[in-house]
């Protein structure tokens, strides 16, 4: 448990400091600034000041820290993924998460449940056998297992899904976790603002001056900010950026929509994804269940919610858990995912020198939060991309070497 927590409980006065340090003014340069305050951002900040002893360093946020998908997700943590670069990019990130709350002596709620993604078909099994092979290959813990084992680890589903698509079984990953993702945000952004790192909320990037095919400074609606440096992590804006620089990439950005039931006593412990029924379900420590399904299947940039998205997902809940009839839907929202070709991200290094990239996270951005931070800044920091994100790089697309990963992805898109 968390020390913080213990003197909270303890102490008289409100102990409590402060989150952020508020910065009146942007400084007249940087050594780095990092666009965008969502966890990703916020934790290549984190670990350019820990890691890398780079602490002049702007976070800029056109909103609020966390606000983007940071917030727009539903919190699901895994590592068992199609690709060996994939599978080694979140064993890497797993591992990491496990940590984090005492690091940041902030409870992240991060909790272990069990992940299972279920197989309605003989194709869909086959992939789930090829996934649990790459995977025990790298070391995760993932396993195939019958339908059986799905009924015992959720006695509360129809196996049958109302007869439209039976359960013939699941990828069993065992590490699958959840965690608050707003904590994680605060967690990496004080523990910057902590390191000297400025975060600037409320400051819009309005263009990226470049000279000689290098980066110069950035200008914000707060001011112009001389650096050599800038990371890019501001997922469903990613082509509004890359457009400042005439930088071309493969990303569109289609709406990916969730939404929270009313509070109900825990009933469910693993979290469940069907990629045929294009669901996933968990339920968080407040007893609410957290639902998704596929992208909208639409190109936009807004995050609209629709009573389509609504209607369709709890119909197919409804068909794993018909008792769910009566449960009250509270809250909906959606987030603006940065889809790829091939399902990977696109980290490192540009073709514009000292212009960095953290994008293309669709729909599985979350989970590789501590990991895109350390090796982003790793990669900032030594101007050289961190082994582990060589598979993602901007150049595979031009050069045909896609990192395949749409087989990994939750549900189908
Ligand atoms: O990749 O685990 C995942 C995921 C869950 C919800 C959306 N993506």
């Amino acid at each position: 448990m968390p020390w913080r927590l213990v003197r909270f409980a303890l102490s008289s006065r409100h102990p409590e400091p402060r989150m952020f340090t508020r910065h009146e003014r942007l400084k007249a340069s940087y050594d780095v600034v990092v666009i965008g305050a969502g966890g990703h951002g916020l934790a290549a900040a984190y670990y350019l000041a820990r890691d890398h002893g780079i602490t002049n360093v702007a976070v800029i946020e056109q909103g609020y820290l966390g606000g983007g998908n940071t917030a727009r997700n539903t919190t699901i943590i895994r590592s068992n993924y199609l690709t060996p670069e994939g599978v080694k990019f979140y064993d890497r990130s797993v591992q990491l998460w496990q940590d984090l709350s005492q690091e940041f002596d902030l409870n992240l709620f991060y909790s272990t449940r069990g992940h299972y993604t279920l197989a309605h078909t003989d194709a869909a099994m086959r992939t789930m056998r090829w996934r649990a092979e790459v995977n025990k290959h790298y070391g995760v813990d993932s396993e195939v297992v019958d339908a059986a084992a799905v009924k015992r680890a959720a006695p509360a589903i129809d196996l049958s899904c109302d007869g439209h698509a039976p359960i013939k079984g699941a990828l069993y990953h065992a590490p699958g976790a959840i965690a608050r993702h707003d904590a994680v945000a605060w967690g990496y952004g004080r523990g910057a603002d902590r390191r000297g790192v400025e975060l600037h909320q409320q400051t819009a990037v309005q263009g990226i001056d470049v000279q000689g095919g290098r980066v110069r400074g950035v200008q914000t609606s707060r001011g112009y900010i001389a650096t050599p440096k800038v990371l890019s992590a501001v997922a469903g804006s990613t082509p509004r950026i890359t457009q400042m620089l005439g930088l071309r990439t493969p990303i569109v950005i289609h709406p990916l929509q969730a939404m929270v039931s009313e509070p109900m006593k825990p009933w469910l412990d693993p979290i469940l994804v069907s990629g045929s029924l294009h669901v996933y379900i968990s339920q968080s420590a407040r007893g609410e269940l957290v639902m998704g399904a596929s992208l909208d299947p639409y190109e936009v940039h807004s995050t609209r919610s629709t009573l389509d998205f609504t209607e369709g997902l709890c119909a197919h809940m409804l068909d794993m858990f018909p008792f769910l009839s009566s449960v009250k839907v509270v809250r909906q929202w959606a987030g603006m995912a940065d889809m790829t070709p091939d399902f990977a991200p696109i980290m490192g290094k540009t073709p514009i020198e000292g212009f960095y990239i953290d994008a293309g996270w669709g729909t599985w951005g979350f989970k590789a939060t501590p990991i895109s931070g350390k090796t982003m800044a790793h990669t900032v920091a030594h101007d050289r991309p961190h082994e582990l994100i060589q598979g993602f790089s901007l150049e595979r697309f031009a050069n045909y070497s896609l990192t395949g990963e749409k087989g990994a992805a939750s549900v189908g898109h």
